[in-house]
């Protein structure tokens, strides 16, 4: 961090003012104490700058700063801190990056004479009721292969899985989606669409999450199913995918199971199109932590664009702190360029390298058991490897599938696709020993974990997730 405030004090000495921006549009500050937030409206405001808390000792700042002011604020103490509002992102799809590297395919995809496309579904649809209980097995089962290869359906016959609330903190969810639906989170204390905080939490009728993004009550995954948009980085339905796969409904007679089948899905939207940044990312966390989640499942991060910033967002950090201080698993996945989190930091993903011991950082592994080409490793860093190889899931519009593009063979390849395993496996396991801790649910995964010789040496355990071995430790 004294890089940066170095950098910024630099600037400024060389100007008067200070505009904040490029690289840092929108700064993170973290004061001194606590205070409230009229106090440091008040006190920001001021100096001319729009401010907004962010946590009880962090505000984002956004304007030009008077360097005088500044100065004086870092003078006397009451500034500890100061960093960009540093971007986040899902990670690429590996399947779509080599797509895209085929000049053939690409030269192919152009030359079609129309948009190989429906239009983008309209977003925010209208949160519906829970549906009534349906029973009957999952026709799509076989289809999941992790699940299969996790011995899903034996781990369920020690228990079926509870009611447990996981945030996915992705694209969004599509919360139609008649297999995602029934295992939405509710918020019983919230009255829908009376445009009052019913419950007090700060956000009107949240009713199965937020949307950090847009700040609004429907965290709906808006996905494209362009080819173009898709090759260049647009949303397919990404924690739709990752919703599936932690906790669509099991037994309901549609569709897969996730692997908590009666989980409670908490939606939770900060990246879009363009991505996300670390205040949604806070705001997610925050709120996910505040409103009961236990566990959160995360396929995003900041992948070595600019690793020393990356690995120095003090504000990301410390939202993954009070997760951890409030007693919440922080499932993170491992990133998809092959590199080695331990080794050049300039190549580390984060979140999942930094410190904190309520992360699981996850790996990903193919149906062979191989280390998936793309996945990012780390003997010390990357704690489990799972499946993240052409996975079938949940997809926008009451859709399941395994490719993102079948015209180009592009799969739903991704740590982003192991990390949700993980997740639902630790609300399996939590839901059914409740009294347990985030730590002694976080060792029963790693201890159960099946070692497998593509993971020596590539992660901690060397091993990768078994749900079925991981319900039987007591
Ligand atoms: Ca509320
Ligand atoms: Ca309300
Ligand atoms: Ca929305
Ligand atoms: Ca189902």
């Amino acid at each position: 961090m004294k890089k940066l405030l170095s950098t910024i004090v630099l600037t400024m000495s060389l100007s008067s003012t200070v505009c904040v921006t490029a690289s840092a549009a929108e700064l993170l500050i973290k004061l001194a104490s606590p205070i409230s937030t009229e106090k440091t409206v008040k006190t920001w405001n001021s100096a001319g700058l729009n401010t907004k808390q962010v946590m009880p000792q962090w505000i984002s700042v956004q304007g030009n700063i008077q360097a005088s002011q500044f100065q004086s604020f870092l003078a006397n103490g009451s500034v500890l801190h100061v960093q960009p509002n540093y971007k986040l992102n899902v990670y690429s799809n590996p399947s779509l990056v080599k797509a895209k590297q085929n000049a053939a395919l690409m030269k192919y995809i152009e030359s079609l004479p129309i948009d190989v496309a429906a239009a983008k579904p309209a977003d925010n649809p209208a949160i519906p009721d829970a549906p009534a209980n349906t029973t009957g097995n999952d026709p799509l089962f076989s289809k999941q292969w992790g699940m299969v290869d996790n011995g899903l359906e034996n781990a369920l016959k020690i228990n079926a899985g509870q009611k447990i609330i996981v945030a996915v903190i992705d694209t969004g969810v599509d919360y139609t989606h008649e297999d995602l639906l029934p295992n939405m989170w509710r918020n019983k204390n919230e009255i829908p669409n009376n445009g009052i905080d019913d419950d007090k939490n700060g956000f009107i009728d949240d009713v199965i999450g937020w949307d950090f993004l847009d700040n609004d009550n429907k965290p709906y995954d808006l996905a494209s199913t362009n080819i173009g948009d898709l090759m260049n980085g647009a949303n397919p339905g990404h924690g739709t995918h990752c919703a599936g796969n932690v906790g669509a409904k099991g037994g309901n007679g549609k569709g897969i199971s996730g692997m908590n089948p009666n989980a409670q899905i908490m939606a939770m939207r900060f990246i879009g199109d363009k991505g996300g940044t670390t205040t949604g990312a806070i705001g997610a966390i925050r709120y996910a932590v505040d409103n009961g989640a236990k566990v959160l499942s995360n396929s995003w991060g900041s992948e070595g664009e600019d690793p020393a910033e990356a690995a120095d967002n003090l504000a990301l950090q410390e939202a993954i702190q009070y997760a951890m201080d409030k007693n919440v698993l922080f499932i993170a996945a491992a990133a998809n360029s092959g590199n080695d989190n331990d080794g050049d930091p300039k190549k580390a993903a984060f979140p999942a390298s930094y410190p904190h011991d309520n992360i699981i950082s996850v790996a990903a592994i193919d149906s062979a058991n191989g280390l998936a080409s793309f996945s990012n490793y780390g003997a010390k860093s990357v704690d489990i490897g799972a499946p993240g190889v052409k996975i079938f899931s949940t997809t926008v519009g009451n859709h399941y599938s395994d490719t993102v593009i079948e015209l180009l063979g592009a799969n739903w390849d991704g740590t982003s696709m192991a990390c949700p395993h993980v997740a639902g496996a630790a609300a399996l396991y939590w839901s059914a020993h409740p009294e347990k801790n985030w730590k002694q649910v976080k060792d029963a995964i790693l201890t159960s974990a099946k070692p497998i010789p593509s993971l020596t040496g590539k992660t901690l355990t060397g091993a990768k997730l078994s749900v079925e071995n991981l319900m039987k430790v007591n």
